[in-house]
């Protein structure tokens, strides 16, 4: 597997690793799949509006509602989620490998005002498999705590065309993204920031 840029927390990232056309083929192939299952406010399971609007590809999509978090096998408006574009699965399979291909692209959009609090990524079955994400438009401040809530924490602005991996010691921290940088990049008609993770998910 390539070198990571740095490291930080044990979490690998790759600064810049998408040019900016296949960035541009990203953002067109992921036009195509909210076209078919557009994008949704989620709420909390205690009934607050995430700040992110949402849609997932592939086998799962990841959902939230008064139910709680989890992966299901249909978009909340009831049609299936489409596949995981090509462009995707081969940043996956350069960075993590073949062996296994993720379960589910989840698509969060940022607006101005959008962020996300600290979590950590844990419905899926098997923490063996890490979890990639790709930034895509504007500029957005990632913080990177520990293994359990508070403690100290480091953060790093991530760019478009940047590719994170957590995994290993990696998989199970606090992370979130405090804020975002309107007007930093042009990739996106009407700014924002779009962040993808893929995820093996059973
Ligand atoms: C974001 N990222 O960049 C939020 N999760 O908008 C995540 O929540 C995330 O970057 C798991 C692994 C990598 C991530
Ligand atoms: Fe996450």
């Amino acid at each position: 597997m390539p070198e990571p840029t740095l490291i930080l927390r044990d979490v690998a990232i790759y600064k810049g690793w998408l040019d900016l056309g296949k960035q541009a083929t990203l953002v067109a192939a992921l036009r195509d799949v909210v076209a078919r299952a557009p994008l949704f406010q989620p709420v909390t399971p205690t009934g607050r509006a995430m700040s992110v609007r949402m849609t997932s590809a592939g086998r799962y999509g990841w959902i939230s509602d008064r139910n709680g978090y989890r992966y299901a096998p249909n978009h909340p408006g009831g049609m299936g989620w489409p596949p995981i574009p090509e462009p995707v699965l081969a940043i996956w399979r350069a960075l993590v490998g073949e062996t296994r291909l993720p379960d589910c692209c989840l698509i969060n959009l940022y607006t101005t005002e959008a962020r996300m609090g600290l979590h950590q990524d844990r419905d899926e079955a098997d923490f063996s498999w890490p979890v990639l994400s790709v930034s895509l438009g504007d500029d957005a401040l990632f913080r990177i705590g520990n293994l359990t809530r508070g403690g100290k924490t480091e953060s790093i602005w991530l760019n478009s065309g940047d590719v994170v991996v957590m995994g290993g010691a990696a998989r199970l921290v606090y992370h979130g993204i405090d804020r975002i940088r309107p007007g930093s990049s042009s990739l996106l008609r009407g700014g924002g920031r779009i962040n993808l993770t893929c995820r093996v998910v059973t």
